[in-house]
């Protein structure tokens, strides 16, 4: 069965280090996300943006304690809770729902609402392993630390609203890494989460990393969620990021992978995060966020 797909947009910031990454989500409807999967065959329903504050408005440090050098953690659980109640409100209706960021701190919000009523798995393709804490980050951003929060790792295991019930860390796979910070790098290593590094990719091929990536998060769960940092690709190809780390994979690699997501029609949620309309060339990154999920739903060429 083709389910619809919900698209709900996040428009934050201050989970990164750069600003303009709330425009993420403006951007990628306006390079034709609807027309594009529409030719995956989807219906599309767009449910407008959820409210998410402005960086600017608000201070960096005011938060309940406990949330060590964590910025901005009581404005993440605001849009997270929020962006919860979406995707789980879609999955209800028997839609697919696609989250546009806005900065990879949605993501704990997308991943506890997809992980709401269900055994899931995750695939996280990203050059950041995202498995910081707020005693470990050297940032204090969020965005380096979403992975952990819904895996409940160190600080984050006390911190119930971005914990995703749902999801066990033998059900996840990070794919593409290249850049781990000293600090967060134990936690990856002592955690069940599977890693595919850039040298991954670049010995066993795109196809075969891919497919392992989806048996891991498939293994015994009712679904996937794919969570896609367009900073996972090289930045000739993906200019639009705040924190672009050179040696990622190809136009072709990313498409390769997608059609693999959608091959294996396991497929529960998706994000879109990352995307920086500033730092983009003529929109480029944000389009080629749409051609991503469109390959990730099904698009064929003939
Ligand atoms: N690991 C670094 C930190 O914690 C950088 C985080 C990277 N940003 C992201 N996440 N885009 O994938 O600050
Ligand atoms: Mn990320
Ligand atoms: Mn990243
Ligand atoms: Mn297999």
């Amino acid at each position: 069965m083709t389910r619809n797909v919900r698209v709900v947009g996040a428009p934050t910031d201050y989970g990164a280090n750069r600003r303009g990454v709330d425009m993420g989500p403006s951007a990628i409807r306006y390079a034709g996300l609807a027309e594009e999967l529409a030719r995956a065959g989807r219906e599309v329903v767009d449910d407008g943006d959820v409210r998410a504050p402005r960086a600017e408005e608000r201070d960096p440090e005011a938060e309940p304690p406990a949330s060590g050098r964590a910025k901005f953690l009581r404005e993440t659980r605001e849009v997270a809770t929020r962006l919860a109640d979406r995707v789980a409100g879609a999955l209800d209706a028997g839609e697919l729902p696609l989250v546009l960021g806005g900065d990879h701190s949605v993501a704990i919000g997308s991943v506890t609402g997809s992980a709401r009523d269900a055994e899931i798995g995750a695939v996280w393709f990203d050059a950041h392993g995202d498995f910081n804490t707020p005693e470990t980050s050297p940032s204090g951003n969020v965005h380096g630390m979403p992975l952990a929060a819904v895996l409940g790792v160190g600080e984050f295991a006390d911190v119930e609203w971005a914990n995703a019930g749902g999801l066990r860390a033998e059900n996840v796979a990070i794919v593409g890494l290249r850049s781990v910070d000293p600090s967060e790098r134990p936690a990856i290593a002592d955690s069940d989460v599977t890693t595919f590094t850039m040298s991954d990719v670049d010995e066993r091929g795109i196809a075969s990393v891919a497919d392992d990536a989806l048996d891991v998060a498939a293994a015994g769960t009712d679904g996937v969620h794919v969570s896609l940092d367009l900073d996972w690709l090289d930045p000739r190809e993906a200019p639009g990021v705040g924190t672009p780390v050179r040696g990622g994979v190809t136009y072709r690699e990313a498409h390769a992978a997608l059609e693999t997501v959608a091959e294996r029609d396991r497929l529960r949620s998706l994000d879109l995060v990352e995307v920086n309309p500033i730092l983009d060339e003529r929109n480029e990154t944000a389009s080629l966020a749409t051609e991503l999920a469109a390959s990730a739903l099904g698009k064929q060429i003939l």
